[in-house]
């Protein structure tokens, strides 16, 4: 390992590089086929639609090369501007990469959105992998037929049934996709498992804790934003990382949603604070002092001028 992290790879000409973008419908486990492969939680997942809403980029670094995955956002029929530029996100990723990996849930029926997005795959010059997720959730009668059905769907180089949740076939997939990578130098330090900043993870880690919580229209209202991060002072002694402050805002839609996610006496945005401190405590490797308040931010998800401040 040379000293910037890099490993010197001079030696071996059969390494190779490159990127892979997981498409699908909403909820199709996309981001924990990708926490899957990289072996850590890069980004967060949920039942609702709308959790991932950029393309996030996770690396798995293995001695034969590096995968670089982008996860994205489900395509599907926009409703307002954010959903656009969500589906904008997706084609924009789609375009730059060298597989793609179309995911379909076991346990669902083939539907006019998967449609949709094979229609799209079929215009692409990258190949495309079609997988088969959440295999645990279904027996192996109707893995062979969801198999057999999308082998209609359209042309794909291999059709991989895989369980994120069990561990099953995940190798077999990576091993699939890094096959189909070109000879290339490594792109990212092999400890680092995303490109994503401190920052926004922490922001997603308390969108996901307030998505577990909520039902109905609310997971859509929801953006989270990190004001402020301030170690505080090493106090002497037991060596730990000092506690650090973070001031973070859950930004609503309309000030009838802010009563749903304060709960009773607050009670519903306390717990979501201490879920989210815990995954942030697991983050960083220190004890983390959340400070959540509530926010609302008239109709962001229609707005450009919201939308660019939210980073979309
Ligand atoms: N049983 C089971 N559930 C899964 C699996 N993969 C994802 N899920 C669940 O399916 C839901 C959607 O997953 P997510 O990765 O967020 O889907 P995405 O919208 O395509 O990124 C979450 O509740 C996951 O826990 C799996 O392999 N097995
Ligand atoms: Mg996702």
């Amino acid at each position: 390992m040379r000293e910037n992290g890099l490993v010197n790879h001079d030696e071996h000409d059969d390494y190779r590089s490159g990127f892979c973008a997981f498409v699908g419908r909403p909820n199709a486990g996309k981001s924990t086929l990708t926490n899957a492969l990289v072996g850590s939680k890069i980004v967060i997942t949920s039942d609702k639609p709308q959790t991932t809403r950029r393309a996030v980029r996770g690396v798995l670094s293995r001695p034969d090369g590096q995968l670089v995955i982008v996860d994205t956002p489900g395509l599907h029929r926009p409703r307002t501007l954010l959903g656009q530029r969500l589906n904008d996100v997706v084609r924009e990723a789609l375009s730059e990469v060298d597989v793609v990996g179309f995911c379909i849930p076991a346990n669902d029926k083939i539907g006019p959105g998967d449609r949709f997005i094979a229609a799209e795959l079929q215009a692409l010059k990258a190949p495309a992998v079609a997988i088969v997720t959440k295999t645990d959730t279904v027996n192996k009668q109707r893995v062979a037929e969801q198999l057999m059905a999308i082998s209609k769907l359209g042309e794909f180089i291999e059709i991989v049934p895989v369980s994120a949740r069990a561990g099953d076939q995940v190798t077999l997939l990576a091993d699939l996709l890094m096959s189909r990578l070109p000879a290339g130098p490594q792109l990212y330090p092999v400890e680092m498992t995303t490109d994503e900043s401190e920052q926004s993870r922490i922001a997603e880690l308390i969108r996901e804790a307030a998505l577990a919580d909520v039902r109905d229209e609310l997971p859509h209202s929801i953006a989270v934003t990190v004001e402020e991060m301030n170690p505080r002072e090493a106090g002497a002694g037991d060596g730990r990382p000092p506690l650090i402050d973070i001031f973070a805002t859950l930004h609503l839609e309309r000030s009838s949603q802010k009563p749903i996610i304060l709960g009773s006496g607050g009670a519903r945005l306390k717990r979501i604070g201490t879920d989210a401190r815990r995954g942030i405590e697991a983050l960083l490797g220190r004890r983390v002092n959340l400070n959540l308040h509530v926010a609302v931010m008239g109709e962001w998800q229609r707005d450009p001028k919201k939308l660019d401040r939210l980073g979309f």
